[in-house]
């Protein structure tokens, strides 16, 4: 299949992107890299695919079209109707339970300008939640659906890598008490697709004189700006 590149806008700091980043290195479908026009709710990432005309934002859904289109083979997916609903389950999931309550918990530590500590241990509290049911799911199995990776692994694994901005602890002790979340994260970024987007994200970071939790070089809370 002889296909054009798919634009991806992104803003490099958030992990958000890079669940699409990842998946399309996955596909090897990555080739190339203005907003509301695009995604009227003002955030990213969203899609452009020259191939189908398709814009497209939410990750839940550019995950679901990029297998749907792109995934021939069924290599991050799967057809039949137990294991498709269970990786569309997941995947709700991540977006309603991960990317909300690590992200609140992050904008509570790093971002909101006053320091609100029962709103920061709410959101530890509903982060470590959520990877307290990772763990229980991973504890007799390797992968959350099925038996090999799918999109629902990969899309866990962009906020698990920024954990220790999510719980403000060290990046050695984020997984404490999690070792089945801690061995999936940890073979998801050995792979080859996250060390690829992992190194364009931080030449963007670079570029654009940011810091990993999004604030420019030299200004350490949202009050400075
Ligand atoms: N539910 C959305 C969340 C997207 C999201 O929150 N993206 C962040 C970056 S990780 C963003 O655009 N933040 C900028 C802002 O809120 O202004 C998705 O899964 O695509």
């Amino acid at each position: 299949m002889s296909t054009k590149p798919i634009r991806v806008w992104l803003a490099p700091p958030g992990p958000n992107p890079w669940k699409v980043i990842l998946v399309l290195e996955e596909l090897q479908e990555i080739k190339a890299k203005p907003f509301i026009d695009i995604n009227p709710n003002g955030r990213v990432p969203a899609i452009e695919d020259p191939n189908t005309s398709l814009v497209l934002w939410e990750t839940g859904a550019i995950l679901l079209y990029l297998v749907k289109q792109y995934d021939v083979a069924k290599k991050l997916t799967y057809e039949a109707m137990q294991e498709k609903s269970h990786v569309k389950q997941w995947l709700v999931f991540q977006v309603s339970g991960q990317g909300p309550y690590y992200g609140q918990a992050s904008w509570f530590q790093v971002l909101h300008s006053e320091r609100l500590p029962s709103a920061v241990n709410r959101y530890i509290e509903e982060a470590k939640r959520v990877y307290g049911v990772l763990e229980k799911r991973l504890t007799d199995k390797e992968w959350l659906v099925g038996d090999r990776v799918t999109i629902v692994d990969l899309a866990f694994v962009s906020w698990n890598d920024q954990l220790e901005g999510v719980l403000g602890c060290g990046a050695e002790t984020k997984f404490d008490g999690f070792p089945r979340v801690k061995a999936s994260h940890e073979s998801i970024i050995a792979r080859p697709s996250w060390k690829k987007a992992i190194d364009i994200r931080a030449k963007l970071i670079d570029e654009q004189s940011l810091r990993w939790n999004g604030m420019p070089k030299g200004i350490s809370n949202i009050e400075a700006l």
